[in-house]
């Protein structure tokens, strides 16, 4: 065990009730994403994943500065195509874990969001920013691309023409612009970014949690397919979660004018 486990832990978690807060915190680095964090990461994933006193996951950066400020260059500057191909694999681990979560993830971006920090930021279901947050996939201006989807993710999102001029020119962008292209939903003040994060995690978390799971895959399964494919597939969730206490639940509580108890059954 390291000497001080707690503050050399390079992912925080702190549960509030049914929500849990994980911040990255390399913050000398800016949060920079090396193995060792994306490790990290990937246990606190698993760690969330059967928990089920957990019904939403935040993600944030520590200090001040930065969300992430993208995957550690100095990490990857020396690597050989094996190290690389394994970082890879490492990157793309995590991300599958957010995707396959089954709880909402909703990222909380303090500072800088760069390279493997936007692609991180993207693959959560939605993201807030404080109005002091700075976007943007510099790759290219190190000679390399996006690797963690940024490609594929940002395309979709904002469209071919934004993505690529972000992509093709690596510029930084401030929060206004995310705000505007609809890579976040909403800009706060900074101070006031993890409480309003929290509340609304808060919030999404008294919903029913296998409607939220199935909202998010029919979102994900429909997101590249034609509508008529993506129509077929929300029909079949929806018709599946009649099957379950609480759909009875959600109605009947309406019906009774009493908020509802979902056990996730
Ligand atoms: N990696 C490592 N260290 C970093 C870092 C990074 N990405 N960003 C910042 N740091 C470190 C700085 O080196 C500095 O360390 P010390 O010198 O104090 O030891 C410390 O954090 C504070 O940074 P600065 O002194 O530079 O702070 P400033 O306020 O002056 O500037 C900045 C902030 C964010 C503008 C600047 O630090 C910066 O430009 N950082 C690099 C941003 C960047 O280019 N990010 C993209 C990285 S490339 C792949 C998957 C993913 C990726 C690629 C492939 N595969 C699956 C194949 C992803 C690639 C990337 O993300």
């Amino acid at each position: 065990m390291e000497p001080n486990a707690i503050a050399d832990d390079l992912v925080l978690r702190r549960d509030e009730g049914p929500v849990a807060l994980l911040t990255l915190n390399r913050p000398k680095a800016l949060n920079a994403l090396n193995q060792p964090l994306l490790q990290r990461l990937a246990e606190r994933l698993r760690e969330l994943a059967v928990d089920s006193n957990v019904r939403v996951v935040v993600l944030t950066g520590s200090g001040e500065k930065a969300f992430v400020a993208g995957a550690d260059i100095a990490e990857m500057a020396d690597y050989d195509v094996a190290t690389a191909q394994h970082f890879a694999l490492a990157g793309q681990n995590v991300l599958n874990h957010i995707a396959t979560l089954g709880k909402p993830m909703i990222a909380a971006v303090n500072g800088f969001a760069l390279g493997g920090g936007c692609e991180l930021m993207l693959a959560c279901d939605f993201a807030i920013a404080s109005q002091r947050a700075k976007f943007g996939l510099p790759e290219v201006t190190l000679g390399v691309i996006p690797g963690f989807g940024g490609t594929q993710r940002l395309a979709r999102l904002i469209g071919r023409h934004n993505a690529l001029r972000w992509i093709l020119t690596g510029d930084v962008h401030g929060a206004d612009e995310a705000l505007r292209l609809g890579l976040v939903t909403q800009l706060v003040e900074p101070e006031q970014l993890l409480p309003v994060a929290l509340e609304i995690a808060q919030r999404i978390a008294t919903r029913g949690p296998l409607a939220m799971l199935a909202a998010k895959q029919v979102v994900d399964q429909g997101w590249d397919v034609p509508l008529a494919d993506g129509l077929r597939k929300e029909a079949a969730a929806f018709g599946k979660l009649f099957r379950t206490q609480d759909q009875k639940e959600g109605m009947a509580a309406f019906m009774q004018k009493r908020p509802a108890k979902f056990t996730g059954n």
